[in-house]
C-alpha cells in the first residue's frame, strides 16, 4: 500500500482555524452555539474547534461527544430499538448545532447523527463541518464547511490522525 500525505500537521491547523472563523461569520458569534463531535476523530476536531472560539470569541462553546454507530442503517451488529447513545446534559433546543466529523463520504453516518440529535431536541439549525470530504455521498446531505476536498476513488482509504489519540497530525491517501 501507498501513502500519500495530503494534509500535514501545520495544514491541518490552519484549516480548522480558518473553519473556526467561518463558524463565527456564518454564526455571527458564538451565542447559542452547540458542537457535536462525532466519535471517535470527529470528538478531537470539535474540541480543537470549540478551542479556537472560546479563544477569538471569549466564551465557552459546549461540546457533545455523540456514538451513532447504533444508528447507522448499514451495520450489522447494530441493535434496533438500543438507547440513545447520547447521554448528553446539553440542550440543544433552539441552538445552531454544529456537527463535526472527520471524514465525510456516503453521508450515512451523518444522517444517523442527524437521528440523534432529533431524539435530543429541536434545535433552530444543524450544520456541517469536516476535515476531508472524499465524495461518493448515497444520500442529500453536504457539509457547510470542509477543510479539504479530497476527491478520492473508491478503493482509496483516507487516513485520519490526530495527535490526541495518534502519533502526529495528518491526512494521507492510502492506495493498494
Ligand atoms: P473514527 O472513529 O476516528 O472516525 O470506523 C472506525 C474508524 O475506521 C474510523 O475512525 C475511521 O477513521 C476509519 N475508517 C476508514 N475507512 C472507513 C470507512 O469507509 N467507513 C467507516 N465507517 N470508517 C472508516
Ligand atoms: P459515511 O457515513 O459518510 O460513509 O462515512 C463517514 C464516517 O465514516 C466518518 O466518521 C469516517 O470516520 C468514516 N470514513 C468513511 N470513509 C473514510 C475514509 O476513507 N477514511 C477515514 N478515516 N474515515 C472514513
Ligand atoms: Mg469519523
Amino acid at each position: 500500500a501507498k501513502e500519500k500525505v495530503v494534509v500535514d500537521g501545520m495544514a491541518m491547523q490552519r484549516a480548522l482555524t480558518r473553519i473556526t472563523y467561518e463558524i463565527i461569520e456564518k454564526n455571527k458569534g458564538i451565542n447559542d452555539l452547540v458542537l457535536v463531535g462525532i466519535k471517535t476523530r470527529g470528538v478531537y476536531l470539535a474540541k480543537r474547534i470549540a478551542k479556537r472560539l472560546e479563544k477569538l470569541e471569549n466564551a465557552e462553546v459546549p461540546v457533545v461527544e455523540l456514538d451513532v454507530t447504533k444508528y447507522r442503517d448499514d451495520l450489522k451488529n447494530k441493535k434496533p430499538n438500543s438507547e440513545p447513545v447520547n447521554d448528553s446534559k446539553v440542550d440543544v433546543n433552539n441552538k445552531n448545532v454544529i456537527l463535526v466529523d472527520d471524514v465525510l463520504y456516503t453521508g450515512r453516518t451523518v444522517r444517523a447523527a442527524l437521528g440523534a440529535i432529533n431524539e435530543m431536541g429541536r434545535p433552530k439549525r444543524i450544520g456541517l463541518a469536516v476535515l476531508v470530504d472524499r465524495g461518493h455521498r448515497e444520500l442529500p446531505i453536504r457539509a457547510d464547511f470542509v477543510g479539504k476536498n479530497i476527491p478520492s476513488s473508491k478503493d482509496e482509504k483516507v487516513n485520519v490522525l490526530v495527535s490526541e489519540i495518534d502519533d502526529r497530525d495528518s491526512v494521507e491517501i492510502v492506495s493498494n
